[in-house]
């Protein structure tokens, strides 16, 4: 006789298994998402929640920890959702049992492709957003892309390169960074994006946190609005995205870039972010944002100590369950400067790394400075993943 681990339970390992023991491949598929391990911390609960939550769990052998307020509630998928059925099996109270029934559906339908102002981005294999800030301070790129047409010449570059989007800032964002006025950060950005729609075919993205920039540069023809406020900051913003229909990004950021550093104090830094996010991107849906426009991205080095950034990466399957395909933008920040001890212009490398992390933790998304370099790293982690359940056979 001979146990074998598979894998450590990785959902793809037991289709895969179960597959090369003669079940159906899609049966092996279901039965396989239904083994897969979630734990969800529940709060606040009442005491009668608590109790029920408690009692259910024991009953469909999950596990359960409980505190003041609060539960974690832990095992496979398949047997979590038997939790979420009111008035079947489950006797949890209907509130608890809804909410966990609406967490649960999201967690398993996220889009498979990003929808825009203009088109559906698919997301199946990694999509690399390369960022063209055209200010004269951004941390890493500031002052190279002042005029139209070097901007331009990177973009194409960029291109050549293999990004799917671009990403086009007119403010630096950097800690303590001062503002630019919002005539000021409409002449650096609409002429380039105007410029770059008409001549090279690839989404448009505009970084920005005001709506009027924003307005103006989907005029332009951008088709994507990334605010790292996560639509805060501006109460026209959500106004914008809904009536163009342009994809957005919801970054999670504390404060503004003035103040933000002084916010990185957290309980648990994922469930922190996700449950911020989770109210933006609540409020964004109620606004009448579709769903699948909805792109979230945890805001490395907003409001985030370097561990932050590190644990965010290892753990951002507390984001990915909310639904929504993930960005990061690890590009060139500090926290890998920590890690490395590089200066700001060699973390490339140390970017690519942390992309291929993000990847396998279930991101989709990338924002970064060097396009080349992240491709090539993400077609490896990209290949990894499209070999999951078909090993053996390239
Ligand atoms: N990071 C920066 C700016 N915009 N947008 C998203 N969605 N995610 C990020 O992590 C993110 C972002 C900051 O980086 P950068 O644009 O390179 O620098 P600066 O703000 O100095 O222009």
């Amino acid at each position: 006789m001979t146990v074998t681990a598979l894998a450590g339970g990785v959902p793809a390992a037991l289709a895969s298994a179960l597959a090369a023991h003669g079940l159906d491949p899609s049966h092996a598929e279901s039965l396989a998402a239904g083994g897969a391990q979630v734990a969800l911390l529940v709060e606040p609960l009442d005491d009668v929640e608590t109790t029920a939550l408690v009692g259910e769990a024991m009953r469909s052998g999950l596990d359960c920890h409980t505190g003041e307020g609060w539960a974690v509630v832990a095992g496979t998928l398949a047997r979590l959702g038997g939790l979420a059925r009111p008035g079947g099996s489950s006797r949890l109270p209907v509130r608890l049992s809804l909410e966990l029934g609406r967490f649960l559906m999201d967690l398993q339908d996220t889009p498979s492709a990003w929808r825009t102002a203009r088109r559906a981005i698919p997301l199946a294999r990694s999509c690399v957003v390369g960022i063209l800030n055209v200010t004269p301070d951004s941390f890493s790129d500031g002052g190279r892309h002042v005029t139209a047409g070097a901007a331009l010449a990177s973009a194409r570059q960029m291109r050549e390169a293999g990004a799917d989007v671009l990403d086009v800032g007119g403010e630096s964002t950097r800690p303590g960074a001062a503002r630019p006025d919002e005539a000021e950060e409409l002449r650096r950005v609409v002429p380039v994006v105007r410029l770059l729609v008409e001549q090279l075919g690839l989404p448009v993205s505009v970084d920005t946190r005001r709506s009027g920039v924003a307005e103006a540069a989907l005029g332009a023809g951008a088709e994507i609005v990334n605010d790292v406020s996560g639509l805060v900051d501006d109460p026209r913003m959500m106004d914008v995205v809904r009536a163009s229909g342009a994809g957005v990004v919801i970054m999670h950021m504390r404060g503004d870039p003035g103040t933000m550093d002084a916010r990185a104090h957290y309980r648990d830094v994922a469930s922190d972010v996700a449950a911020e996010l989770a109210v933006r991107r609540d409020l964004a849906l109620a606004a009448g944002i579709a769903r699948d426009a909805v792109v979230l991205d945890p805001g490395l080095g907003f409001a985030k100590a370097p561990g932050h950034n590190l644990a965010l990466l290892d753990r951002l399957g507390s984001l990915t369950a909310l639904g929504h395909p993930v960005m990061v933008g690890p590009s060139r920040k500090r926290f890998l400067g920590a890690v490395t001890g590089r200066p700001v212009d060699q973390r490339d490398a140390a970017t690519a790394a942390a992309c291929v992390v993000a990847r396998m933790r279930g991101a989709c998304l990338f924002r970064v400075h060097d396009v080349a370099s992240a491709r090539e790293a993400l077609a490896v982690a990209d290949a990894v993943l499209a070999a999951r359940g078909g090993e053996g056979e390239a």
